[in-house]
């Protein structure tokens, strides 16, 4: 082979190469490419599917929610008080069913039914006012459930129950458990 054939064949080689070189790079290029666009819309459609938490952390505010809050016989929101209306005599010297030392409870009574939270059962509750003393001023408490206005006197509990007694002045009111009602 001669010199000029030679560099003839060489020039084809390197140009041969140089075209399958090109092909190459473009077609990987556009190939990677498609590659990405496919990755990106198959994500963007699976990545909703994919189970996520939506609850929002609503599920442990339930857990708070269900956790009854303990009250005591000294505060208004305890169970035993869903109707009345008085000062607390646990917070006068009393308890829950009797009057503080000077005080006598009084002749008449006012109902109610309130849901005992331990047991989920209604229970009838009387409010008797303790009298014969000046008015407690502590553990002021008005829950009133099914309480009406005053023009319906029957179901009216914003009363002094003390007004039968010989002296009726006011002090405060004690919830004892009567019953147990079937109105669950
Ligand atoms: N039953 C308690 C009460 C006493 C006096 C006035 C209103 C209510």
């Amino acid at each position: 082979m001669d010199t000029q054939t030679f560099t003839r064949l060489a020039a084809m080689f390197d140009k041969g190469s140089e075209t399958v070189s090109r092909l190459a790079a473009q077609s990987l290029g556009r190939r990677s490419f498609l590659t990405r666009i496919g990755q990106v819309m198959v994500g963007g459609a699976v990545i909703p599917m994919l189970p996520f938490d939506r609850s929002g952390g609503r599920a442990h505010a339930e857990d708070a929610k269900e956790a009854p809050k303990e009250t005591t016989d000294q505060q208004c929101e305890y169970w035993r008080y869903c109707a009345l209306d008085g000062f607390l005599c646990t917070c006068c010297g009393g308890s829950l069913t009797s009057c503080p030392p000077g005080a006598d409870v009084s002749k008449v009574s006012w109902v109610g039914t309130c849901q005992n939270p331990k047991d989920g059962k209604a229970y009838l509750i009387t409010y008797n006012d303790c009298c014969g003393k000046t008015s407690c001023g502590r553990c002021v408490c008005n829950f009133n459930l099914r309480e009406r206005p005053g023009y319906r006197m029957g179901v009216h509990n914003d009363i002094n129950w003390c007004m039968s007694d010989q002296n009726n002045m006011y002090h405060c009111t004690v919830a004892a458990v009567v019953g147990i009602s079937d109105a669950g």
